[in-house]
């Protein structure tokens, strides 16, 4: 009998971490990559030593607090954990890691690359082109907005939302505010020139594209409402990398459809993988569906980052980690 430690991926990782962590332990991988129910998960916590899940498992109380717990870590595959229930693990001991620092760029790419398809109409344009209805070029023809001299808004300034800032500055010209929960260094501030707002509704008023980065969670929980909607500019772009409930999905459908401002860039939504009809609907939503930190490298660094929260975890060392 192995007794090398168990644990279990939620979902299928990429090649390269599932043969690094089956040679070092007694791993199950979910084959099929279906999503675990609840009581999948509730079984796997008496069946195992350490449990991998990722932003599709909801690890509740209801998961943790099953009777016969073997499972002792939570390796959470992604930075974002407002999918545990961090409160009930601490209660119950449980330790929690997360994978911060190696999908930080890469999340940042694609805040960016929102940002330009949603100002520059990319699929539209596409969509367009492809429907076989383009007639040609002219002057007038599906005109966006420039980015160079804009205000882009961030609304948290952690790891992600300062990389978008130094992307967006030194390649585009922008200039960069952000709000957040504490005032950022001078030396980060100056690297690109950034301006901190105490008001989140100046912020909010002023940004020509508002770029969220705030966790998810209750606190945050349609932090963009239908008020902060009204108080953009007509012209502003919202993009969101974070997480779908920062944002009133509603609210924003008609804020966009009656243009009361100019377009969104999403990737990430309320009720994933379901969007909402509404903005499937309308031209000025550019919709990607969770793909922040979706390349191979980055999805590799992340699982390689779980196991050494694995590997300091049963070697009796700290997390390198630790959210709990
Ligand atoms: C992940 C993310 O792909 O890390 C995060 O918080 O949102 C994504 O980059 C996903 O959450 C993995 O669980």
């Amino acid at each position: 009998m192995s007794q090398r430690p168990r644990i279990l991926l939620t979902r299928r990782w990429t090649r390269e971490v599932e043969e690094y962590l089956a040679a070092r332990y007694d791993v199950t991988l979910n084959e099929n990559d279906v999503p675990m129910t609840a009581d999948a998960l509730r079984a796997a916590m008496r069946e195992y030593d350490a449990l991998c899940p990722t932003v599709t498992d909801r690890i509740d109380a209801s998961v943790l607090e099953v009777p016969g717990r073997r499972v002792r870590l939570i390796g959470n595959f992604g930075v974002g954990f407002n999918h545990i229930d961090v409160e009930a693990a601490r209660r119950l001991s449980i330790c929690v890691s997360n994978t911060p620092d190696v999908l930080t760029d890469t999340t940042a790419d694609l805040a960016i690359l929102l940002m330009l398809m949603a100002t520059r109409r990319a699929g539209e344009g596409e969509r367009e082109l492809r429907a076989g209805r383009w007639t040609g070029w002219r002057p007038t023809h599906m005109l966006g907005q420039s980015l160079t001299g804009k205000l882009l808004g961030l609304v948290g300034f952690g790891r992600i939302a300062q990389a978008t800032a130094r992307k967006a500055h030194a390649a585009f010209g922008m200039r960069i505010g952000y709000y957040g929960r504490r005032r950022a260094t001078p030396e980060v501030e100056q690297a690109t020139g950034a301006r901190f707002y105490a008001s989140l509704d100046d912020l909010v008023a002023e940004a020509d594209v508002l770029s969220l980065h705030t966790p998810g969670g209750a606190e945050t929980f349609h932090l963009v409402d239908a008020a902060r909607l009204a108080r953009m500019k007509p012209t502003a772009v919202l993009v969101n990398t974070a997480r779908g409930p920062v944002v009133d999905e509603a609210a924003l459908a008609a804020a966009l459809k009656q243009g009361r401002i100019a377009a969104a860039g999403l990737d990430v939504y309320e009720e994933e993988p379901r969007v909402h009809p509404e903005l499937l609907a309308l031209e000025n939503a550019v919709l990607l569906p969770h793909l922040g930190s979706a390349t191979r490298e980055t999805r590799t660094a992340m699982g390689m980052r779980v196991a050494e929260n694995l590997e300091a975890f049963f070697a009796g060392r700290p997390l390198r980690d630790p959210v709990v």
